[in-house]
């Protein structure tokens, strides 16, 4: 036998196809870095200017009039080509710093690529410095000049890598003060904010603050929450979705529906998926249509609810009932029951639901907790000069805190806004989940949905209601009745004898569903005996025993969670486009001399060729909202639409994804992001269906 020989580690590690391996750059990375996103028509040759676009009205929050004098009166601009003299201005030499803030989201680095690449061809001497980790960055004077070299590296990748990104808010004087000296010590001219909701209120006030200084602040809509969008008080679109939604959204939606093969190929598990999204369900919306998983919960559709049993109920007693309006965690479970149990009843137990992280923000009891623990802690770090978490730093710590002031209370009398009721539900919900509502707040004072265990809320809650659905015998498989018929021929035993004794429908529908009272051998031998069918001393027949085993249900779960892989994917082609012309659209509010916009594109909706560059007012858009138990003046978090055509068309067609019916389930594959070729979707599908009219 001739031995094959042993390549030498060194003769390997030399070999091409080993190389090609063993180098980082695969040969998509490398595509990718190539690849020049097309412009959009005004940046193709040539300076460009402003041009004031008063068509648009917004309604002024007295509170930003007061707290942003210098940029209320800020307007909606757009990129147009200069002409004359404007174009000397846009050559001027600059620097310019750019931060990211907050959460990744694919395309951030064109954001950078394309403020370096027209800030480069407008002037050579142009400097561009990247601020890294955050904002912690321009605080510590921590800063890198962005080269061609570094530029390059990141061109359509995703990620915040080239300069990393962070969740430090400049929210105080002293914070203020550094930022402002280190852009001065920079020489700045302009600072770019690269941020979600919370990131682009901070780049209004740094705006604010920075213009006495002549530096001008620009802000960039980022976030895989899809939650900035913008409208004009009159409805008309400005900013259609923020960058980085669409990748994330195909990310997970990728990864989904592949779970909906495997779940109808092994067809035993309920894959129970957590997609991100603090907030707002846009994400999970998205994941909706381009999976038709078979349920998605979308929060703002939840809190809509209404239990009009009970509305009836109370109107016939000459009452309102309040209480009727609004989804609890135990409606909640119900839906997701709901839904179990009919699939179940056409044999399919087994199925995937699609659960937005920020789900709970929408349900009643939750929203109260969450509300009265923010005006708690920041009552107590306020009162204290202290942290409630380094103070009460266990959980028992935090509840006998709670405790406390229920005592408080029931000793000096005056109602405070922990009572006792609200202990005693508090005490009713598991203890993570206890433990996640206390958690600490973000910079922001935003709730961290992302830590909280979403799903397994929901599946405790889930599994204790079908548990009482089982005893009842409603959560039954339902047996395909040419099954029946078969295992009862085998035996040499009728069919149609048993069928009626043992089934609610037997002969009506294709799934027999097992009568509600037979939930065991034993009330399953009572109905045969019950039905001159055997005698009480007879063991019952082996395929009736074994036609009612399978019908009982046993619930198989898998819990996933995606977020953090779809925010570091690569993007999108759209991504990469829409990414690459903010950025240019940001040099040209900085030539043009803005500051506290926030850059935009109008018509993302439409064809490419229809994107108009803009620079969108943020002070106008602000309004007063509770953030750590303060109302604060914050950009407004844009939740999802109900009117909206891409959520109507996801209710409509709830019931067929949901595949409550023999046959096939209706699941849609996405596909993974796909770089080169043409087949690659040009948009969210929610942004094209919300566009027809
Ligand atoms: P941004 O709003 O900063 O873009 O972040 C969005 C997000 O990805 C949310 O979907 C998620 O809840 C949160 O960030 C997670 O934050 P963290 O990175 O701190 O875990």
């Amino acid at each position: 036998m001739s031995e094959k020989r042993l390549v030498s580690l060194d003769e390997l590690l030399a070999h091409g196809a080993v190389q090609q391996i063993i180098e980082n750059d695969s040969l998509d990375v490398m595509e990718r870095r190539n690849y020049t996103p097309p412009l959009c028509a005004v940046f193709e040759n040539g300076p460009t200017a402003l041009e004031t676009q008063e068509q648009y009205r917004f309604d002024i929050d007295p509170s930003a009039q007061e707290q942003l004098p210098q940029l209320i009166g800020n307007q909606v601009e757009k990129v147009v080509k200069a002409e004359g003299e404007k174009a000397n201005g846009y050559k001027k030499a600059r620097t310019i710093g750019i931060v990211f803030s907050g959460g990744p989201a694919p395309g951030g680095h064109n954001v950078i690529a394309g403020l370096y690449d027209a800030a480069k061809k407008a002037n050579p001497e142009n400097r561009v410095l990247g601020f890294i980790l955050g904002q912690d960055g321009i605080i510590e004077g921590n800063v890198c000049e962005l080269t061609d070299e570094r530029v390059s590296k990141y061109r359509n990748l995703g990620g915040f890598s080239m300069i990393k990104t962070g969740r430090t808010k400049i929210d105080t004087k002293k914070k203020m003060r550094l930022s402002i000296e280190t852009c001065k010590m920079l020489g700045l001219d302009a600072l770019v904010v690269v941020g979600g909701d919370d990131s682009n209120t901070n780049a209004a006030f740094m705006a604010q603050e920075m213009k006495a200084q002549g530096i001008q602040v620009i802000g960039v809509p980022k976030t895989i929450d899809g939650d900035i969008q913008v409208n004009d008080a009159d409805g008309k679109s400005l900013c259609a979705i923020s960058f980085g939604f669409h990748s994330a959204a195909r990310a997970f939606a990728r990864n989904i529906s592949d779970l909906c093969t495997d779940g109808s190929s092994d067809v035993k598990y309920w894959h129970f998926c957590k997609v991100m999204g603090r907030v707002a369900s846009h994400l999970a919306l998205e994941v909706a249509l381009q999976t038709h998983a078979n349920l998605t919960l979308i929060g703002e559709d939840l809190s809509d609810y209404v239990d009009e049993e009970r509305v009836e109920k109370a109107q016939n007693e000459g009452e309102v009932d309040y209480t009727a309006y609004g989804m609890t965690l135990r409606h909640l479970s119900r839906v997701v029951c709901d839904a179990i149990v009919r699939r179940a009843a056409v044999g399919k137990n087994y199925g995937v639901v699609v659960i937005p992280e920020g789900v709970l923000e929408f349900i009643n009891e939750v929203q109260v907790f969450i509300i009265k623990l923010n005006t708690i802690i920041s009552d107590y770090n306020a009162i204290h000069d202290t942290d409630f978490h380094a103070d009460f730093p266990t959980l028992e710590a935090k509840l006998e805190y709670l405790r406390r002031l229920v005592r408080g209370i029931r000793k000096t009398g005056p109602a405070t806004i922990w009572n006792a009721r609200d202990d005693e539900l508090f005490n009713d919900i598991p203890e993570f989940f206890k433990a996640g509502l206390l958690m600490e707040r973000d910079s922001h004072g935003n709730f961290q949905f992302s830590q909280v265990e979403t799903d397994r809320v929901i599946l405790e809650l889930v599994k204790d209601y079908l548990g009482i659905l089982k005893e009842k015998g409603r959560y039954k498989i339902g047996i395909e009745d040419a099954y029946f018929e078969k295992s009862m021929k085998q035996f040499n035993m009728d069919a149609d004898v048993y069928g009626p004794v043992i089934f609610r429908n037997y002969g009506v529908g294709r799934y027999l569903m097992i009568r509600e009272e037979i939930i065991s051998h034993k009330t399953l031998k009572q109905a045969l005996v019950k039905a001159g069918l055997m005698d009480d001393d007879e063991y019952m027949p082996a395929p009736v025993i074994k036609i009612f085993d399978k019908s009982v249900p046993k619930l198989k779960v898998q819990t996933h969670f995606y977020g953090y892989d779809g925010r570091g994917t690569d993007p999108t082609k759209f991504d990469c486009t829409y990414t690459y012309n903010l950025g240019l659209t940001a040099f040209s509010l900085i030539a043009g001399g803005c500051t506290g916009h926030m850059v935009g594109i109008r018509n993302l909706e439409k064809e490419f060729s229809d994107w108009e560059p803009l620079g969108i007012p943020i002070a106008p858009l602000m309004h007063l909202e509770e953030r750590g138990g303060k109302m604060k003046l914050v950009l407004e978090k844009s939740v999802v639409d109900l009117n909206s055509n891409a959520f109507r068309l996801v209710k409509a067609m709830r019931d067929k994804w949901l595949g409550a019916a023999p046959g096939e389930d209706r699941f849609r594959k996405p596909g993974a992001i796909r770089f080169n070729g043409d087949l690659e979707e040009d948009k969210p599908l929610m942004l094209s269906l919300n566009a027809l009219n």
